[in-house]
């Protein structure tokens, strides 16, 4: 069976196989299963298919491996069991060799080689804390109180003092914070509420940016900004589509989980000359190359920029998409646009 074949079937029968996976685990660790124990495993496989399909078609087992750690500890920090996540992974090789032999698929069977490592190897230490400026974290330690007025204070004072560039603070500040957040969070430190308001207060924060940026110029260039269809994170986008719109350009913004064949459909509508596409998981790279694919047909003249934490990580992961360029920050995005286009000044 080709390995193209084999994803396809597992992305077509991922449900079913989740479901397979949570039973099998209910009969092999009955104890692994709280209240909505079955529900909570089946989401919990669908999660960990999409990382491992990502992984299969990338052919990097190693990140399938990472995500498997990465759910092992996120488990871990709300008091799961190491030896029921071990049991889950045996569940979930189980169902997929009894259903897609695994033997001629040395990628798949490095997954889950690499992936039973993982778990086996300690939890991993707190990475050490990025380096980051005074406004960062007293703007981290505001969002933590949750105190928005003091956050949105400082971000104002700073602007206004000229402490901090727009630039700083779409590429160092907010991500910063949104990350620190999200690390906390995976610790088991915060819970979700916390994750949704710092988002929140965020959001506010660019809408400070934005009240500064001057209209764009009728004949500006015009560029879609938005994440894709199955992608909820909004805020890398929104930081790119603010850049763009303090850079000048008439900027359409459409937010998270837009359907593909809708880009495409305005693209072509508004003769956009730049599709930003932003990425968070790996499983949102197939989307993005496939956005790419549609959009080369759809509206030919649109030049399309990746970026997101998709792409990190590997030089080339986002050649592999078929877009133009990838910027890495958001305030990198106008420029790299302009260069695409030839308007660099
Ligand atoms: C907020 C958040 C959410 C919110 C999103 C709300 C919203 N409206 O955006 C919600 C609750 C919906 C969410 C859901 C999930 N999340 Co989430 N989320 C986060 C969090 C805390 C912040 C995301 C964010 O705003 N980042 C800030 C942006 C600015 O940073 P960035 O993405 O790295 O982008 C930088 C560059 O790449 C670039 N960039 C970004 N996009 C683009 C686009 C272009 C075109 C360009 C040029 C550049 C560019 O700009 C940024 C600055 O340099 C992160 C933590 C983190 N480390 O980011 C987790 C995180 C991304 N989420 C994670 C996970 C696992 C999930 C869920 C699967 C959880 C679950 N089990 O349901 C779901 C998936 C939802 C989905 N279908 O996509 C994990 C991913 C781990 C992994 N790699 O596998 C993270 C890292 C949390 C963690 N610490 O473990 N999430």
């Amino acid at each position: 069976m080709g390995s193209s074949v084999r994803t396809a079937i597992l992305r077509a029968s991922a449900d079913g196989y989740a479901g397979l996976a949570a039973s099998r685990l209910a009969e092999q660790a009955p104890g692994a299963l709280g209240s909505d124990g079955f529900e909570a495993w089946r989401r919990h496989y669908r999660a960990q298919l999409q990382a491992l399909i990502a992984a299969l078609e990338d052919e990097l087992p190693e990140r399938y491996a990472a995500h498997v750690a990465w759910l092992r500890d996120a488990q871990q920090a709300r008091g799961g069991d190491p030896a029921v996540f071990s049991a889950a992974l045996d569940a979930l090789e189980f169902v997929l060799e009894q259903h897609l032999p695994a033997a001629a698929d040395p990628v798949l069977s490095r997954c889950f080689e690499l992936a039973r490592a993982a778990l086996t190897a300690p939890r991993a230490a707190a990475p050490p804390a990025p380096a980051a400026s005074p406004l960062a974290r007293a703007y981290v330690e505001a969002l933590l109180d949750c105190d928005k007025e003091r956050a949105l204070r400082e971000v104002d004072a700073a602007l206004a003092e000229s402490r901090v560039d727009p630039a700083a603070l779409l590429d160092e500040v907010l991500p910063y914070a949104q990350r620190e957040i999200g690390e906390l969070w995976h610790r088991g430190s915060i819970g979700v509420a916390e994750e949704h308001f710092a988002t929140q207060v965020t959001r506010q924060c660019i809408g400070r940016l934005l009240a500064r940026a001057q209209p764009a110029a009728p004949g500006a260039a015009r560029v879609v900004v938005t994440s894709l269809q199955g992608d909820g994170h909004d805020i890398g986008v929104q930081l790119v589509a603010c850049a763009f719109e303090l850079a000048g350009w008439r900027t359409v913004f459409l937010g998270a989980n837009t359907p593909i064949e809708e880009v495409v459909a305005i693209a072509r509508k508004l003769d956009a000359q730049v599709v930003a596409l932003g990425g968070t998981l790996d499983e949102h790279r197939a989307p993005i190359a496939a956005a790419v694919r549609a959009l080369r047909a759809g509206a030919p003249r649109a030049r399309v920029i990746v970026g997101g934490a998709a792409f990190d990580g590997s030089e080339d992961l986002w050649r592999r998409s078929g877009a133009d360029a990838l910027a890495r920050a958001p305030s990198e995005a106008p420029r790299c646009a302009a260069s695409l286009l030839g308007t660099l000044a």
